[in-house]
């Protein structure tokens, strides 16, 4: 695997880019905090492992994943819900660290959402080939709220379509730092990730994070 110095240079934090209706991407905006994000990721998954959900369907999804904040994104028989505890130890998520809440404030800031108070944040790790088909977010309980996410480690093409599933998808490389805020008409805008491509990055080495801050309560 070739990897160029352009790869490793920190994406510079640019003026905020609409890409869609109600969706903004602040590039490289995590940049300056991203080693207190990497840092708070290791205790969080210390406490409440990373874990291959399996779909109501029965498929084991290639993205690791938990959670961190009052309610935690989780995977059940009869489908997906946001729970008060760890299904795996029966405690509590781990509380959200205050780098986490800090720059998903400022971020909904940016992008023009003043009031943002997530009470959830999803983590998932994708390893190389690691994906996530095309889905839409629709289990929180407040839709005015933008999602909030923050991409560490390893590039992504992320795949983002319009509100039908059947529409091909615009891509998108999210790399180290880069932020994006997906409210108003985006926020039920089907999306996805493209099988994660080998790499090894400086900070993060063989994955990408993902954080992603919702209003789920
Ligand atoms: C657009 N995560 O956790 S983040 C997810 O990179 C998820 O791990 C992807 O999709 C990841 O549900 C994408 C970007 C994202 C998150 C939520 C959205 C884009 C979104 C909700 C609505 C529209
Ligand atoms: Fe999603």
């Amino acid at each position: 695997m070739t990897r160029s110095l352009f790869d490793e240079t920190p994406t510079p934090y640019g003026a905020p880019e609409a890409i869609a209706p109600g969706a903004v991407l602040l590039r490289g905006f995590a940049c300056p905090v991203a080693d207190a994000l990497a840092q708070s990721v290791k205790q969080v998954i210390a406490a409440a492992p990373l874990r291959h959900l399996v779909t109501p369907g029965g498929h084991t999804m290639s993205v690791a994943m938990c959670n961190c904040g009052a309610l935690g994104w989780t995977s059940c028989r009869s489908g997906y819900r946001y729970s008060r505890t760890d299904p795996l130890s029966g405690q509590p998520w781990p509380a959200m660290p205050g780098c986490f809440l800090a720059i998903a404030v400022r971020a909904a800031a940016e992008a023009g959402f003043d009031n943002f108070r997530p009470d959830a944040c999803l983590i998932n790790r994708y390893e190389p080939g690691a994906r996530m088909s095309l889905h839409q977010d629709r289990d929180e309980g407040d839709m005015t709220a933008p999602i909030v996410s923050v991409s560490l480690g390893l590039p992504a093409v992320f795949l983002f379509g319009s509100g039908q599933r059947s529409d091909r998808p615009a891509r998108y490389r999210l790399a180290h730092g880069d932020v994006v805020v997906w409210g108003g008409p985006s926020r039920l805008a089907f999306h996805g990730v493209a099988p994660l491509a080998d790499g090894d990055h400086a900070q993060l080495g063989r994955q990408r994070i993902n954080l992603t801050f919702r209003c789920a309560g």
